[in-house]
């Protein structure tokens, strides 16, 4: 029994090792400023993660292997102080080490302010959908009250009419930008944790209610990408996807006028 349970470890370990290393399943391409150190970090965590999971697991393997029941008398031990010691410390060292030496291009996205002149753009959780705000042609987005706030006569974000800023404003249920322009997101949430996450931009956030979260990149691509919410935010959190569209220039002002609320 010991030895087809090695045998099995053996196995798994050498399936897995494989699968990441042909990368079966993996991160379709970046198309923002921050793939690439992302990505160098990611695989400089997996690379190093990978090595101990190998030698781990081979061990164990080892281990069970070695040490199987063959009729002798069982030897108790009281462990090693000294070694548990040594590898929690070092595993300590290891993560801290690595978040600190990511931190700089965590910090770009989310501290950093955006570059003067970034396309501003109002992402909005609800359970169960999204909603994008564009401040239209004056370039504000105006005030927005929760007691207006009403999908049944289309206002779901409680724009408010008093405010002239808000009468140009646009709301859309998907987020559309311009290709090679910073772009600024706040993140709103309207009741409970919401995340924007987009693969392709290696850009992930919670939407925290009462909080403003901002995020800037430039997408470097013309496409259509999937935004999916990444927190489990209730029973339909499954059903809470939208699309990030990058345009041309041309294209998004286009789209931006198309969809400009009739009242001005
Ligand atoms: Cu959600």
């Amino acid at each position: 029994m010991a030895v087809v349970l090695a045998l099995a470890i053996t196995v798994i370990t050498l399936v897995s090792m494989y699968l990441f290393t042909v990368k079966t399943w993996w991160m379709p391409p970046y198309i923002s400023e921050y793939g690439q150190a992302y990505d160098q970090h990611f695989m400089l965590t997996l690379v190093i993660c990978g090595i101990i999971f190998f030698l781990a697991q081979l061990g164990l393997a080892y281990a069970i292997f070695r040490y199987r029941d063959r009729g002798q008398k069982v030897h108790y031990s009281h462990g090693n102080n000294t070694l548990e010691a040594i590898w929690t410390s070092a595993t300590a060292v290891l993560f801290i080490g690595l978040v600190l030496w990511g931190s700089h291009i965590w910090a770009r996205a989310h501290l950093q302010e955006a570059p003067a002149g970034a396309v501003q753009v109002e992402a909005w959780g609800q359970q169960f959908t999204w909603y994008f705000r564009y401040p239209g042609p004056d370039g504000r987005l105006g005030n927005t009250k929760p007691e207006l706030m009403k999908e049944s006569i289309g206002n779901p974000l409680g724009l408010d009419p008093d405010d002239p800023a808000s009468r140009d404003d646009v709301v859309m249920p998907v987020i559309a930008i311009p290709v090679n322009r910073p772009v600024e997101v706040i993140l709103r949430s309207k009741d409970v944790i919401h995340n924007f996450a987009v693969r392709e931009l290696r850009l992930k956030q919670d939407l925290v209610p009462g909080l403003e979260n901002r995020i800037h990149f430039t997408a470097s691509q013309i496409g259509r990408y999937e935004v999916p919410c990444m927190e489990l935010c209730g029973l339909g959190h499954y059903q809470m996807r939208t699309f990030l569209e990058v345009m041309s220039e041309a294209d998004f002002e286009n789209w931006l006028r198309e969809n400009a609320p009739e009242t001005q």
